[in-house]
């Protein structure tokens, strides 16, 4: 029976699945190649699911990331709101509330002043009263000093007596006397009786201070109390006043003498002039004003 051989193919193929028994010594060498190839494949796909695994980690990290980049800037969109919402808040208390509590702070400084002014007029209230108190322990009547009467009142002694100077109605006090005016224009002999009728005499100009008064009280030219009637050039006051002791307020080119003049006028205004004693002129009466007593009576302002 024949048996044909076997195709080269076949033969080949027959070839490429040698058993084991079947190596030579010749093919040792192919053997490790393939064993180095294996187990570089393994190594190969060790390292690619290495690599696999730590790509995967890294995919979930770069996740992770993302979501904690989200909630940062939704964290930071929250704060630009809060900060936003603060600073609202600032400019409604700048605008409303700051300019509020500075109207505020100016009434209360106006309510504070005006309680110290309180403070202080009771302050002031209570020392009077402290001294009408001392007054009344030391039996004193404490009076206050409102009417015209006592504005000139001044105590004389340690032992409070007051002393009141007063003037007769339509007189004028000044210091410690009183002066009229006459209406009527009379020479001056008739000015003299006129003056003693009424409880007085020509005024007597004893100082500057009065010679100032008298200008400013009379309002037309008056005789005063000065002549030289008994001899020319010898001055006398009515009521017996040294002329030199005086103080002499002559105008200008006063006394001349001019014609006969022995009296002299005070005009308003203006200094003494001597005039011929029968012109006719109002008059300047004086008189020493009248004095009440007021023991134990303390006067206040
Ligand atoms: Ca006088
Ligand atoms: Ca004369
Ligand atoms: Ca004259």
């Amino acid at each position: 029976m024949f048996i044909p051989d076997p195709l080269p193919s076949e033969r080949d193929q027959r070839r490429t699945v040698p058993s084991r028994c079947e190596y030579g010594s010749s093919e040792r060498p192919r053997r490790n190649a393939d064993d180095r190839r294996i187990i570089h494949d393994f190594q190969v796909r060790s390292h690619l699911r290495v690599a696999e695994g730590e790509v995967q980690t890294l995919r979930t990290n770069s996740c992770h990331l993302q979501d904690e980049m989200e909630m940062t800037q939704e964290y930071v969109s929250q704060l630009q709101r809060n900060l936003s919402s603060v600073l609202q808040e600032y400019r409604h208390l700048h605008d409303t509330l700051i300019p509020g509590l500075r109207y505020n702070q100016n009434q209360h400084q106006g309510a504070l002043q005006v309680i110290e002014r309180q403070r202080q007029q009771q302050r002031s209230k209570r020392s009077k009263l402290e001294e009408q108190y001392r007054n009344f322990l030391k039996g004193n009547v404490l009076i206050p000093r409102t009417s015209d009467l006592l504005m000139d009142c001044a105590a004389a002694d340690q032992d409070l007596a007051m002393l009141c100077p007063f003037c007769p109605p339509r007189w004028r006090i000044y210091e410690l006397s009183c002066y009229l005016q006459s209406e009527e224009a009379q020479n001056w002999e008739e000015s003299l009786s006129w003056c003693r009728e009424r409880g007085g005499f020509l005024a007597v100009v004893n100082d500057e201070e009065e010679q100032n008064f008298l200008e400013g009280f009379v309002n037309v030219t008056a005789w005063i109390g000065l002549s030289d009637h008994h001899r020319e050039g010898n001055w006398r006051w009515v009521d017996g006043t040294p002329y030199e002791s005086t103080t002499w307020v002559w105008g200008p080119e006063q006394p001349n003498n001019d014609g006969d003049e022995d009296c002299v006028t005070l005009s308003p205004a203006s200094q003494w002039s001597d005039e011929e004693c029968s012109e006719k002129y109002t008059s300047v009466c004086e008189r020493r004003a009248d004095q009440l007593s007021l023991k134990g009576v303390i006067l206040s302002n």
